[in-house]
């Protein structure tokens, strides 16, 4: 049997959109994943989505810029290799979907889908966001799961959260265009204070709320961060037909009588 949330931690998840497992990928899987991104990362393989192409602040201006190949994400996970392929549809990953979305669950080829990847020199800062923003679904509701490949602390650019904030309703003043809370905002001061730190060892993941707003910072150490990222949605929550998120078709999570 596959190990599942516990109670204090499907508690966590409801109230504060988010839950870290600790410890959930085998070292061997782990191991396995850095080896083919940092193959596909020094050819690098395509697709990849370059840190000028998310013109967030700290990022080169263009491809030709110094800096200006840096790969932020390897696009399409799940296409890349088998063992991103077995680690997205895994019994563990799984049953814990099932316990968050419910009994059908299926992984979106197109959003996430990527190794994240934060280099030391060319890192860029996210501001506060939530995924869901430019995703196209019938329901808000859908889940990331987020697994480090090495160490994730603040000084190398780990995720930021605001607990709760996935059951906030906010004001569109309180929003740039872009759709990043706005700092400078009087309503969004308190809750920006309310920050925790998503810090992760090699193997742990975190599942988060795609309405759960998050940011990140540069990375500020020598060596490059590597997370492995896929988003999950309920089968009867399918992508809006003719939108970006209905580009590649979802695949099916095995069931829990499988
Ligand atoms: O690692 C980061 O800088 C943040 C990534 C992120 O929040 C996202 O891609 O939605």
């Amino acid at each position: 049997m596959p190990s599942t949330f516990n109670k204090t931690e499907l508690t966590q998840f409801q109230r504060d959109g988010y839950a870290i497992v600790r410890n959930l990928a085998p070292a061997a899987t782990v191991a396995r994943m850095r080896d083919v991104a940092l193959q596909h990362l020094a050819e690098p393989r395509l697709p990849v989505e370059y840190e000028t192409d998310t013109q967030y602040p700290g990022a080169p201006v263009s491809l030709d810029a110094p800096g200006g190949r840096t790969v932020r994400r390897l696009l399409q996970a799940y296409a890349r290799d088998a063992v991103f392929r077995e680690w997205a549809l895994s019994l563990e990953i799984a049953a814990r979907l099932r316990q968050l979305l419910g009994a059908q669950v299926a992984l979106s080829q197109a959003h996430h889908n990527c190794i994240m990847t934060k280099n030391p020199a060319y890192s860029s800062v996210t501001h506060w966001h939530r995924d869901i923003r430019y995703w196209s679904f019938k329901r808000s509701e859908l889940v990331s799961v987020w697994l480090a490949l090495g160490d994730e602390q603040v000084p190398n650019g780990c995720l930021l959260l605001l607990p709760g904030s996935h059951r906030m309703e906010f004001c569109a003043d309180q929003l740039d265009a872009a759709q990043f809370l706005r700092a400078d905002h009087d309503g969004n001061r308190a809750l920006i204070k309310t920050q925790i730190a998503a810090e992760l060892r090699a193997g742990d993941v975190l599942f988060f709320h795609c309405r759960l707003f998050h940011a990140a910072g540069r990375n500020q150490t020598a060596a490059t961060k590597l997370s492995v990222v896929h988003t999950y949605h309920a089968a009867n929550n399918p992508p809006l037909p003719g939108t970006r998120s209905a580009a590649l078709p979802s695949v099916a999570l095995p069931r829990g009588d499988m």
